[in-house]
């Protein structure tokens, strides 16, 4: 057997039922191929099962006390992954759905995409299984306080910094902020990211996830003589990342015809009026469903069966900025035969390998999450580096960096792509890219 299949096959009986964390780090193995062929001396070191370890797993109890008076008990996680290039980085997702699985996922992931913006941070994950959704302002509160009441021990500014994911915003983080703040008794501004304007946060990383998704789309379309302008987009989600990102393709001159959330999708063939969509999410916390009660000639779908009516709309260019897996080869399927040019991966892990094999193999040019969802955290990073020189960027000066940084990330995919001839094949560029740079570091600092 060869090294990346003796790999391949301790993964899997190592993590049986992890299937998310398997298959990210399946499609990286998939893409890395040229590189270990060319590494003969990489499995003597077992650099691939290093670089598929955590460091470290920390996972522990969260107890908190509802508006009703009874105590409720909640998983907490903290993943710190690889801290090679920097202190660990990476935001913090409360979901129903997080486990041990999605947590090693989003970590893995993270390891590669904060390489490739070039910027000193590791990679890590956290969150818990608490579902935010119901509750009032006090109960996120009194859970945002207690999970912090554990982690606070695990993190720093030159140790850890956490930031958002789904379901953690400028709110949540205002609250952990102040528990970790109260505990320490210090005022350290760069141990968590994500934060409100007034007290440490920078300018534009609210916007950044959402914007620098078009940035690198803007140049991957450019690089194959194509622009957004006059394009019809779909944007799955409505949260952050869905939002910035339908900003950004709008003042690009495209038209976003349709939105989502977990209960359905919109359709508006007019283009989303995103003011609206702010006031209902933003604002009221609500659901999507509202829109079309406010909007003259929108259609609402609602979902079912965990079907993803959206991916059925026609359209030149598909935004999934929702969760991992929200294209699997069927949704593939109709939006190649709706004529899809470009898919451009806002979430984390959107589409399953069967759908990106598909889209590559239809021509369609796929805009890797690894890479072109990296403007958060690299917006996250210039925070810290504001939060440590005591001074703040206005918001021109932070997008001017964040459009070079998205800019630069494509140019090393495309480069890593050209060098192992591998076409207009995006993923594997940033794989290719990403594990080559993780790797020098790790080689670097020995076997620890
Ligand atoms: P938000 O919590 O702000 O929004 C998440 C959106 O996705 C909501 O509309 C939500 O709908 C929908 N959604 C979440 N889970 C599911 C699900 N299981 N099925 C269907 N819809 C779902 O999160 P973000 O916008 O911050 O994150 C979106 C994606 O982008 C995630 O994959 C995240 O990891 C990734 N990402 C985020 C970054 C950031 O800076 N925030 C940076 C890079 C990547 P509902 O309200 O109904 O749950
Ligand atoms: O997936 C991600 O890159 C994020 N959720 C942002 C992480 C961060 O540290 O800003």
């Amino acid at each position: 057997m060869n090294y990346l299949d003796i790999v391949l096959e301790r993964l899997n009986k190592q993590n049986a039922n992890q299937h998310e964390y398997i298959q990210a780090v399946q499609e990286v193995l998939d893409s890395i191929k040229p590189v270990i062929n060319a590494h003969p001396e990489f499995e003597k070191s077992a650099l691939l099962e290093r670089i598929i370890e955590p460091e470290r797993l920390i996972s522990f109890r969260v107890c908190w006390v509802d508006d009703s008076g009874q105590v409720q008990v909640n998983k907490g996680y903290r993943v710190q992954f690889n801290g090679c290039i920097g202190p660990y980085k990476g935001g913090l997702r409360f979901h129903p759905s997080v486990n041990e699985s999605i947590m090693k996922f989003l970590g893995f992931e993270q390891v590669f995409k904060n390489a490739l913006t070039g910027l000193p941070i590791g990679g890590a994950k956290g969150g818990s299984d608490f579902d935010p959704k119901g509750k009032s302002d006090a109960e996120i509160m009194r859970f945002c306080q207690s999970f912090m009441n554990e982690l606070y021990r695990h993190i720093g500014q030159d140790i850890d910094v956490p930031a958002g994911d789904i379901g953690v915003g400028e709110r949540e983080i205002g609250y952990l902020f102040g528990q970790f703040r109260k505990i320490k008794n210090a005022y350290e501004a760069g141990v968590l990211t994500g934060k409100g304007l007034v007290y440490g946060g920078s300018l534009a990383r609210k916007e950044a996830t959402g914007y620098g998704l078009l940035y690198f789309m803007r140049e991957m379309l450019k690089a194959n003589n194509m622009e957004l302008a006059g394009k019809t987009v779909l944007v799955s989600g409505s949260g952050n990342v869905a939002i910035y990102a339908c900003e950004k393709a709008q003042h690009y001159g495209a038209k976003v015809v349709a939105m989502s959330d977990s209960n359905g999708c919109i359709y508006d063939p007019n283009g989303i009026n995103l003011d609206v969509i702010k006031q209902i999410k933003e604002v009221e916390r609500g659901r999507i469903k509202e829109y079309a009660s406010r909007v003259n000639g929108v259609t609402y779908i609602e979902s079912q069966n965990e079907q993803h009516p959206i991916w059925q709309i026609k359209a030149d260019i598909a935004l999934p900025c929702a969760t991992q897996n929200e294209i699997n080869l069927e949704d593939a399927k109709i939006l190649v035969a709706n004529g899809v040019k470009a898919i451009g991966e806002g979430a984390n892990m959107p589409t399953n390998i069967e759908a990106i094999n598909y889209f590559l193999e239809n021509g369609v040019l796929l805009a890797p999450a690894k890479a072109a969802n990296a403007g958060g955290v690299a917006t996250s990073a210039l925070e810290m580096s504001q939060n440590s020189m005591r001074l703040s960027w206005t918001f021109e000066e932070v997008d001017k960096k964040l459009d070079r940084i998205m800019t630069n990330i494509f140019e090393s995919c495309q480069n890593a792509a050209r060098e192992y001839s591998l076409g207009t094949n995006y993923v594997a560029g940033a794989n290719i890219a990403a594990f080559e740079k993780v790797s020098k570091a790790m080689i670097a600092q020995g076997i620890i």
